[in-house]
């Protein structure tokens, strides 16, 4: 199941800085048209299918050799029907492609950023610094004692600069903590947790129960 999500178009229209006047003709909206609008705003339509770019998440990692642990964050994503992208960038190494990509995911309508790396993983850290959107940091081992240096390097922001950080090599819980911010505003994404969260308690009892049962039977 697809989620939807506005036209490039539509996220990139100015609203016009001084409001127009209405029209003084302009014909009243019909009794359905005003029910069908005042359901959309209760409950945002999820974006259109039809956008030429249809991304709510953009994942950005600093290495190429981080890419086996930040695919299972797009996978996730894409289970629950979420469009995302990868972008390799390094807050060290290629500070300019971050900003410029950060820009662009913002002018395009990316609701969620996630940041990965290892070592001195300060990638989520700038993203933070440099846009108002939601940022989950993903801090990732390789570096030394397992990735600690990654976790503290992510998690230890300056109060108001927020990098919402995840165990280290915890790809798929960086994909659920933006499906439940995404959810907040999409039906289709909550209730596509919901079924998530019903199948792996499936998964987790019957294992569970095999794992009794070959204690039992010994
Ligand atoms: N990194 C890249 N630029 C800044 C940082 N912190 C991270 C990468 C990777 C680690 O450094 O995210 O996890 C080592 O990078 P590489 O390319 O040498 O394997």
């Amino acid at each position: 199941m697809a989620i939807k999500k506005p036209t490039a178009k539509a996220a990139s229209v100015k609203k016009p800085a001084i409001k127009a006047a209405p029209a003084k003709t302009a014909a009243k909206p019909s009794a359905k048209a005003a029910a069908h609008t005042a359901a959309a705003r209760k409950s945002p339509a999820a974006p259109k299918a039809t956008a030429k770019r249809s991304i709510m998440v953009g994942i950005l990692t600093g290495s190429p050799n981080d890419l086996p642990t930040v695919v299972k964050v797009r996978d996730t994503l894409t289970e629950l029907g979420i469009a995302s992208e990868i972008v390799v960038a390094s807050a060290h190494r290629t500070p300019d492609k971050v900003i410029a990509y950060i820009d662009r995911a913002h002018r395009e309508g990316v609701q969620v950023l996630i940041g990965c790396a290892g070592m001195a993983a300060h990638l989520a850290g700038v993203i933070a610094g440099h846009k108002r959107l939601p940022v989950i940091g993903l801090p990732l081992s390789g570096g030394v004692v397992s990735g600690l240096d990654a976790l503290l390097s992510t998690v230890q922001m300056p109060p108001g600069v927020p990098v919402a950080t995840v165990a280290v090599d915890g790809s798929k819980n960086a994909a659920m903590l933006a499906a439940r911010i995404l959810a907040l505003k999409y039906p289709a994404i909550n209730e596509a947790l919901e079924k998530a969260a019903m199948k792996e308690r499936t998964r987790y009892e019957q294992s569970a129960d095999e794992a009794l049962a070959k204690l039992t039977a010994r």
